[in-house]
């Protein structure tokens, strides 16, 4: 650390003094340890306690102001803690509830036919997956993400109706804030690196992004194939992994775009087998 040289009188708090002290704090060391630490360099104890106090409130504000404002997020209705929902024409399964990150695990979202049906229906039209370019707001074919993929458009046949439906019914969220429900198809050894879903307000393509529907606010990953081992969706910071069991879906929202959010998540390498999800991902306003 910084030592002082001073005598107590003259010791000054020192740029590198701050620095040092919001190093400590991060790296997660107590008061009383970063305190020790700057009697045994030679500082007073009147001054150590002084440039802590005001080191650290100076930071813990500057954070806050950086953190962009929440918003309101699409959510199942979970009030009443129901082991199942009724979304119309089914119940659906409430397996697993987090609430920092939020994360919410469905089951029987869809039947078995729905699922193959999605399936079949996407498999003529994929092609190796696309991620947002965040450079231009384009799209480009990124390494981390070694899926086949496609779109449907909204609305796009009555399946497509039908589960759009039932995911604004679950979530509480207007048809119309979604994106068209993607597929993606994961052969051995594919996997989706560890990222956001929202867009990084940093990067230049993003302003044009979200022109068209505002951020994105929640996450609905739909399992239509499972493989036989592997493929778990991982959510990092909190050590979750979720199973990609046929027919559930696990659903997390994000009210800004930050990684305060605790929203880093994954598809892991599946190790056997295929994997087949649809992903629906929803905005804050209408996506057109
Ligand atoms: O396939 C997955 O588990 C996965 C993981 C991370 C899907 C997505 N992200 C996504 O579609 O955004
Ligand atoms: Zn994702």
């Amino acid at each position: 650390m910084p030592k002082s040289y001073a005598n107590t009188a003259q010791q000054s708090i020192t740029p590198a003094l701050r620095q040092w002290i919001i190093a400590q704090a991060e790296a997660g060391f107590t008061p009383d340890v970063v305190l020790k630490a700057m009697r045994d360099s030679g500082w007073s104890e009147e001054v150590a306690v002084e440039a802590m106090e005001s080191t650290l409130t100076a930071h813990l504000q500057a954070r806050k102001q950086s953190l962009p404002a929440p918003v309101a997020v699409p959510a199942p209705d979970l009030s009443q803690a129901p082991l199942q929902l009724d979304v119309g024409d089914r119940q659906v399964r409430v397996l697993s509830v987090m609430q920092n990150p939020r994360v919410v695990v469905f089951g029987n979202l869809l039947s078995d036919e729905e699922c193959d049906a999605l399936v079949e229906a996407a498999r003529p039209r994929l092609s190796r997956s696309l991620t947002v370019a965040t450079q231009t707001g384009g799209e480009e074919v990124h390494v981390d993400r070694t899926s086949d993929g496609m779109f449907f458009s909204r609305g796009e046949s009555p399946l497509i109706q039908r589960i759009e439906e039932r995911i604004a019914r679950l979530l509480q969220w207007p048809v119309e804030n979604g994106e068209g429900l993607q597929v993606l198809h994961y052969q051995p050894g594919a996997q989706y690196k560890p990222h956001y879903d929202y867009f990084d307000p940093q990067e230049p393509g993003t302003p044009t992004i979200v022109k068209r529907g505002g951020q994105r606010v929640g996450t609905l990953i739909i399992y239509l194939r499972e493989p036989e081992k592997g493929g778990a969706t991982i959510f990092p910071d909190v050590q979750l992994e979720v199973a990609p069991q046929r027919g559930n879906a696990v659903f997390f929202s994000y009210d800004r775009p930050h990684p305060a959010t605790k929203t880093l998540h994954g598809g892991a390498p599946v190790l056997a087998g295929e994997k087949w999800i649809a992903t629906k991902w929803l905005r804050e306003r209408e996506f057109n």
